[in-house]
């Protein structure tokens, strides 16, 4: 009725409504308990998690993007480490890292992203660092896995086959992602579990269930991809709704979805993932100078929405993670 929904709004309100004489006490008194039940489940674990400190990724390089799209794209060793200490002075704790040649070729060479991560780490000791496994759209599986060699603190994992625009096929089947959780296993990488689409989260699920893959689990969805799921309100909460209680996530959009899957994020109790690998642009007019402009700009409102940020050693408890400073060997 209308007095209880008004009633419901506070967990003690509904043991004091005034209408109660309205309807025989015995009939409504398992009802108004059950009310009490569910506004104190609102008042504590909702509240409680809207109140979560924001894991911020910031995903400098990318594959895809350029240049000449965006010239503060980082290419030479020294433009990641530009990139990565503004980042993570912004308030960035985790650095998700495609690697890439002076001239701008992406690339999974060992000795290539052994030279970016120890000259990130040397700027930023305290930054995770995350290193993509999935590379660019027909890398080969052991191309993509050279850099779990470097024992990084965690890695990407992409759970699922899916187009990536025109005839690209970014491929991902079932046995490449067991053998992918099972590096990961044997070197204590902590995996990001990549979700482009809802069947991503059931193939990850499913390997959970087979013992491939370990809670703690971290997922992130990435949304907006032509070919994966689509950067909607509704997409998100979908993907939200779909992991274990329990499981963290970040929210990505690509392109000019990127700002509203993080704010949604963040509602959700999530963490975010800004960038130039998912977006290049600032606002409709310009392009962003540097991935630590999206990082301010995260950080301004999630202060605005009384969240705060997470250190890396703060984000590195929140996911599950040993309290380390990751290095290359
Ligand atoms: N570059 C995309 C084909 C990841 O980093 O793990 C895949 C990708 C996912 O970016
Ligand atoms: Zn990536």
């Amino acid at each position: 009725s209308r007095n209880d929904l008004i009633y419901q709004i506070h967990p003690l309100k509904s043991l004091l409504n005034p209408f109660w004489f309205a309807e025989p006490a015995v009939l409504a008194l398992p009802r108004r308990i059950s009310n009490v039940w569910v506004n104190l489940k609102f008042f504590t674990k909702e509240r409680v998690m809207s109140a979560h400190k924001v894991i911020i990724t910031a995903a400098i390089s990318g594959a895809e993007v350029t240049q000449e799209m965006n010239p503060a794209v980082p290419y030479t060793i020294d433009q990641y480490v530009r990139e990565s200490k503004l980042a993570r002075e912004a308030g960035a704790a985790i650095i998700h890292l495609h690697a890439r040649y002076d001239d701008g070729t992406p690339t999974q060479d060992r000795e290539r992203f052994r030279a970016i991560i120890d000259a990130i780490q040397a700027a930023c000791p305290d930054v995770i660092i995350q290193p993509s496994t999935g590379g660019a759209t027909g890398m080969t599986a052991e191309e993509r896995l050279q850099l779990t060699e470097l024992n990084p603190e965690m890695a990407s994992l992409d759970c699922g086959t899916m187009n990536f625009g025109g005839d690209d096929i970014f491929v991902n089947t079932e046995n490449m992602i067991i053998a992918f959780a099972a590096r990961m296993n044997e070197r204590g990488i902590k995996p990001e579990l990549e979700c482009f689409d809802k069947s991503h989260i059931d193939m990850a699920l499913r390997l959970v269930r087979k013992g491939h893959i370990h809670p703690p689990l971290h997922f992130n969805f990435v949304l907006g991809v032509n070919g994966g799921a689509a950067g909607t309100p509704r997409d998100l909460l979908f993907l939200k709704e779909s992991i274990p209680e329990g499981a963290t996530f970040t929210a990505t959009g690509i392109g000019r979805c990127q700002l509203e899957m993080n704010v949604m994020g963040m509602l959700l109790g999530g963490h975010v993932r800004v960038g130039f690998e998912d977006n290049l642009k600032y606002n409709r007019e310009r392009n962003a100078i540097s991935n630590a402009e999206f990082v301010e700009r995260i950080v301004r409102i999630a202060k605005e929405l009384n969240l705060e940020i997470a250190t890396p050693a703060e984000a590195r408890k929140i996911l599950g993670m040993p309290e380390r400073v990751n290095q290359s060997k």
